[in-house]
C-alpha cells in the first residue's frame, strides 16, 4: 500500500494510518473562489472549502506578529530566539487563549475584513454577520484538538453557519494543522444524538448529574473514529494566506504539534444576518461557555 507521507502522524495521541485509503490532502478550491454556485456545490459535496492564498500574505504575517507580541507578555517564548519564529520555552504547552485576540486591529482586519465579508456574502447569497468571539489557538507541542463538530458549541441559532480556520504562519505536518474527515457531513444520521447535543446543557434531574461535563468531542481517538465512519483524514501543509471553511456537521480535529514552534490559528464564524444567531458569541464581551450560557434540562 502506498504511504502518502514519510513521517509518523499522531492526532490526539493516536498514530494515524497514512495509506491512501485512510489519509489524503485537502482539495484546493482557489480556482472557483469567485463562483458562488460552484463553491456551494463543492461545500455540499465535500463539507469544506480550502482556498490557498485567499488573503494577502502580508496581513496574515502582520497579525501573527501582533499576536506573538501580546502572547510574549506571558514570557512563554524562548528568549534567545527571534519572536517571529514563535519558539516556546521548554515545558510550556499552551493550546488556547481567551484574551490575546481582543483589541487586535490586525487580527480583526483578517477575520472581519473585506475578503471574508465578500466571500461569505456571495457564498450565502445575502448580507452576512459574524460571531464577535474569536477562537485563538496557540497550540504548543502536544495533543491536537480531538474530533468534533462545531454545532455542539454554537447550535442555538441557525445551522447554516460556517467556520473559517485561518493559520498565521507556516503549518507543516509536524506543526499540526486542521484535518477533516472526508464526507463526514454526509453521515449526520449516524451521529444524530451527538449533533443534537449542546455542551452548555445538562440533565439536572438524572442521578450522577454533577455539572457540565460534555467537552464536545465526538471521540478521543481519531484513528478508531475513522475506521468506524470511513473516509480519509484530509489535511494540508498550510501557509499564511490560506482559508479553510466548513459547515457545522463536518467532523474535524487537528494533528499533534511535535515541534517547539507555536501553531497560531483562529477560527471564526459567519452566517446570514437575517437568520437567528447563537447569543453566546455576540456582543462586546460574549458570554461564551460561561455560567450565563448554561441551560439545565429535565430529561
Ligand atoms: O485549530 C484547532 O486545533 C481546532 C480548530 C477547530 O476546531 C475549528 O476551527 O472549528
Ligand atoms: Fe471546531
Amino acid at each position: 500500500m502506498t504511504t502518502l507521507v514519510s513521517q509518523t502522524l499522531v492526532a490526539h495521541g493516536h498514530e494515524l494510518e497514512t495509506d491512501e485509503h485512510s489519509f489524503g490532502w485537502l482539495e484546493d478550491s482557489a480556482a472557483i473562489r469567485n463562483n458562488p454556485e460552484a463553491l456551494r456545490n463543492s461545500m455540499e459535496e465535500n463539507g469544506y472549502l480550502y482556498i490557498r492564498d485567499f488573503f494577502p500574505r502580508d496581513i496574515i504575517l502582520e497579525a501573527r506578529m501582533a499576536l506573538l507580541k501580546t502572547l510574549e507578555q506571558g514570557a512563554i517564548f524562548e528568549p534567545g530566539e527571534p519572536l517571529v519564529d514563535g519558539i516556546l520555552k521548554k515545558g510550556i504547552h499552551p493550546k488556547f487563549n481567551d484574551t490575546a485576540w481582543k483589541n487586535q486591529p490586525t487580527v480583526n482586519r483578517v477575520v472581519f475584513g473585506p475578503e471574508v465579508k465578500e466571500f461569505y456574502t456571495h457564498f450565502l447569497g445575502g448580507a452576512i454577520r459574524h460571531f464577535d468571539y474569536i477562537w485563538l489557538r496557540t497550540m504548543g507541542c502536544g495533543p491536537g484538538t480531538p474530533p468534533h463538530c462545531d454545532i455542539v458549541y454554537m447550535g442555538r441559532g441557525t445551522r447554516r453557519l460556517f467556520t473559517a480556520w485561518i493559520p498565521y504562519g507556516e503549518v507543516p505536518l509536524e506543526v499540526g494543522g486542521l484535518m477533516i474527515l472526508e464526507k463526514s457531513h454526509l453521515h449526520a444520521d449516524r451521529i444524530k444524538n451527538y449533533l443534537e447535543s449542546d455542551v452548555d446543557t445538562s440533565c439536572t434531574n438524572l442521578p450522577g448529574h454533577d455539572g457540565w461535563k460534555h467537552g464536545g468531542q465526538l471521540s478521543n481517538n481519531p484513528r478508531s473514529l475513522r475506521q468506524k465512519l470511513g473516509g480519509r483524514w484530509l489535511t494540508s501543509e498550510f501557509s499564511p494566506g490560506d482559508l479553510l471553511t466548513f459547515g457545522m456537521d463536518t467532523i474535524h480535529g487537528s494533528i499533534d504539534n511535535t515541534t517547539p514552534r507555536i501553531r497560531l490559528s483562529t477560527d471564526t464564524r459567519y452566517q446570514r444576518s437575517d437568520e437567528p444567531v447563537d447569543e453566546r458569541w455576540v456582543g462586546e464581551n460574549p458570554i461564551a461557555h460561561g455560567p450565563a450560557g448554561k441551560r439545565g434540562l429535565i430529561c
